[in-house]
């Protein structure tokens, strides 16, 4: 294994442990797929995990992707949560971003954002992700669960609301959408 791999199992195993100690820790994953209903050259494939030990706490979320094009410009990915977990139409029936609180969208250090704005995440060399997002705005439990919502792999960089336009503070600019899953609890 190398390096990533073995810092994505440590994480793994953290998320069991802490599973097995906690009673209320709920655990979701989401099987990411290309989608199906855009021509895209990146054949995005792979696992997210997301886990949240109790409510109003942080959740951790591992991302484990391969099969970016590493022959364009874009090493930077816009990763969002899209309301629904619909993949009728490949990743364009999963809606915009998740944002229950109808607000602008940002980056997921702001505290104006989306509650599905988790920024960006970026290919290696390789053309593949192995990351982890701790966020304390994402949650698995109660009124404001992403259980059955849909992950969104985007083309391009997310400008995290920074753009000076109206699509900027809508979507972040992050393009078409490369590949899409459905968060589902385990
Ligand atoms: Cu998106
Ligand atoms: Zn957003």
């Amino acid at each position: 294994m190398n390096y990533s791999q073995t810092s994505l199992c440590l994480t793994l195993v953290v998320l069991t442990l802490t599973a097995s100690v906690s009673s209320d820790v709920i655990t979701a994953r989401c099987d990411v797929e290309v989608n199906s209903a855009a021509d895209v050259t990146d054949q995005v494939t792979g696992e997210v995990f997301l886990q949240q030990s109790e409510s109003g706490g942080p959740t951790t979320i591992v991302i484990s992707l391969s099969g970016f094009d590493t022959s364009d410009a874009n090493v930077l990915h816009g990763f969002h949560i899209h309301v629904d977990g619909d993949l009728s139409n490949g990743c364009q029936s999963t809606s915009g971003h998740y944002n229950p609180f109808n607000v602008n969208h940002g980056a997921p250090t702001s505290s104006v954002r989306h509650v599905g704005d988790l920024g960006n995440i970026e290919e290696d060399s390789q053309g593949r992700v192995e990351t982890f997002i701790i966020d304390d705005v994402v949650s698995l439990i109660g009124e404001y669960s992403v259980l059955g919502r849909a992950i969104v792999v985007h083309a391009k960089e997310d400008d995290l609301g920074l753009g000076g336009d109206q699509g900027s503070i809508t979507t972040g600019n992050a393009g078409a959408r490369l590949a899409c899953c459905v968060i589902t609890e385990i």
